[in-house]
């Protein structure tokens, strides 16, 4: 009866370990509840993450969709260090939430943060907004909030989830901000959309469009080679990968490869099933895999695809695997990991760590050393 209760008390401590096989390597599974920071109102959105360089895993969301914690794998009790969306710029909803942080700087005392989210305006139309802010580590507290970015036009509530909103950091002073459609009924009238369906380039005072023509971008990496590259929800079916040139427009609403948008849909598609006159993309999902955050891997530790692309999707609940070469994508695995994952990241130590819809954060280890 004690040893029982005993079994019972680690199991509830400890999180749940399973494996997971990605060609020869194996990975070892951790999870974590950290049901507190899911946003609530419809469907539970997972939170945003971002890995400091001391392992500190940052989280953004929460019951009320705008709440920073900081979360420690050696004693994984979530911190609330603030609150960054005023209740006013949102409705109870989950798509009204963090969408990404980004870490500029860092150091024992002080971090500087980026962090973007959809803005209920008081005209109760939307906006994808970035702040900056400042957090002072020692007390665990937010210090002060300074506004880098706003889309325009702002747009009336509708596909407020197509906010994309995903930041890749440049330098201390810079990174790539996803802006995705809104759902915006004007989206195919170049002029009107203005901002949306767009890769920028922001820092504090410059603001700097890198491409358009995309839907909802939810995963963007800049990575060793130099080279940007973006995931992406099509309509219905044509996910996309795609790699980001300056002055590129990707096609969205002109040409997707997925199927056709009906009456009842915001905007219908020029052409489906195609990407004719339009830069294409580097792979493609029909049906569609819902893709969210993408990663790229250390240069050891995972077998062909280290120095490759890690994506994690909602709909298919995985991690998809992608050797990448030459800008293209050479060989790639789903690799199914039971919960929807929100977005990702990778610890200092070069393991995989992703938040989940339902609540969790994962930890994936390879079997292979990523030292060896
Ligand atoms: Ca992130």
């Amino acid at each position: 009866m004690i040893f029982l209760l005993i079994i019972t008390l680690l199991l509830g401590v400890n999180p749940a370990a399973a494996n997971l096989r990605v060609d020869d390597l194996t990975l070892e599974v951790k999870k974590y509840d950290i049901s507190a920071t899911q946003t609530q109102g419809g469907n539970t959105r997972g939170p945003a993450l971002a890995v400091m360089k001391d392992g500190t895993v940052l989280l953004g969301g929460g019951s009320r969709g705008g709440s920073l914690y900081s979360w420690r794998e050696n004693s994984p009790k979530l911190k609330l260090l603030g609150n960054v969306i005023p209740s006013k710029e949102r409705i109870s909803d989950s798509r009204f939430a963090i969408t990404d942080i980004a870490i500029l700087s860092q150091n024992a005392e002080r971090a500087r943060l980026l962090v973007s989210y959809p803005r209920l305006t008081s005209s109760r139309c939307v906006e994808v907004v970035v702040y900056h802010v400042a957090l002072d580590r020692v007390r665990s507290t937010i210090m002060k909030q300074t506004q880098w970015f706003r889309s325009k036009p702002c747009v009336p509530i509708a596909a407020v989830q197509h906010a994309a909103g995903r930041l890749e950091v440049i330098n201390s002073n810079s990174a790539y901000l996803t802006v995705g459609d809104l759902g915006f009924a004007q989206i195919g009238d170049r002029k009107a959309r203005g901002d949306l369906g767009s890769v920028f380039k922001i820092s504090k005072s410059q603001v700097e469009r890198i491409s358009s023509g995309h839907r909802n971008q939810q995963g963007i990496v800049l990575i060793k080679s130099g080279e940007l590259i973006t995931s992406e929800h099509g309509p219905r079916g044509g996910d996309e990968i795609n790699v980001i040139k300056k002055g590129v427009d990707y096609g969205w609403p002109f040409v997707t490869y997925g199927e056709p948008y009906s009456q009842g849909d915001y905007v219908i598609p020029g052409k489906t099933g195609t990407h004719e006159g339009f830069q294409e993309p580097i792979q493609v999902w029909t049906p569609s895999i819902a893709p969210t955050e993408l990663i790229q891997l250390p240069a050891k530790g995972y077998g062909r695809y280290s120095s490759g692309l890690v994506m994690g999707t909602l709909r298919e609940n995985s991690l998809v695997f992608m050797e990448f070469s030459n800008s293209k994508i050479v060989r790639s695995q789903i690799v199914n990991v039971g919960y929807r994952v929100r977005d990702l990241d990778l610890l200092p130590d070069g393991r995989i760590v992703a938040s989940t819809d339902e609540g969790n954060l994962l930890v994936f280890k390879s079997s292979e050393s990523v030292n060896g």
